[in-house]
């Protein structure tokens, strides 16, 4: 199996409940190392761009209002299969569809305000991991 990075975000709803470490405890349980993280407030342009690719969705301003609510912690998780495994340990975006133990089972409060966010295949792992990290700060 591959060794993989994959970009998460603890999202505002999760960092208002003080759930950073709840959270980072399910991804360290599961074998993902957290190799960068830093607590950021987005502004709108910057969780905009970041969504960009749902632009014409019609959750769009809602999801781009509610990034830039309050403070994000953005980290990179590194492990076998990491992105696949991420996305098991976060659970279906809808709470109400998620699996008993997962992230969102236990912490997210509706499907916008889900409580993480995950990269969903390689190349958009590149490419969110580059939004937010320079080669610097990443510590394997
Ligand atoms: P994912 O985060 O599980 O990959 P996506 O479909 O890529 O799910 O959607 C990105 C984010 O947009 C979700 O995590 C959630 O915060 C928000 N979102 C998705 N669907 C809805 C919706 O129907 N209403 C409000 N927000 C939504």
């Amino acid at each position: 199996m591959a060794i993989e990075r994959t970009l998460s975000i603890i999202k505002p709803d999760a960092t208002k409940r003080n759930l950073t470490g709840k959270i980072n405890a399910k991804f360290e349980d599961a074998g993902l190392r957290i190799i960068a993280q830093k607590r950021i407030h987005l502004s709108p342009a910057q969780a905009g761009q970041f969504y960009i690719v749902h632009k014409d969705r019609p959750f769009y301003g809602e999801l781009v209002e509610f990034m830039a609510s309050g403070p994000v912690v953005v980290q990179v998780l590194e492990g076998e299969n990491a992105i696949a495994k991420n996305r098991e340990v976060m659970g279906a975006t809808n709470p109400a569809n998620a699996d008993e133990g997962t992230i969102r089972k236990e912490f997210a409060l509706s499907v916008g305000e889900n409580s993480v966010h995950g990269s969903d295949a390689p190349e958009t792992a590149k490419e969110e991991i580059a939004f937010f990290f320079s080669g610097l700060e990443l510590v394997g």
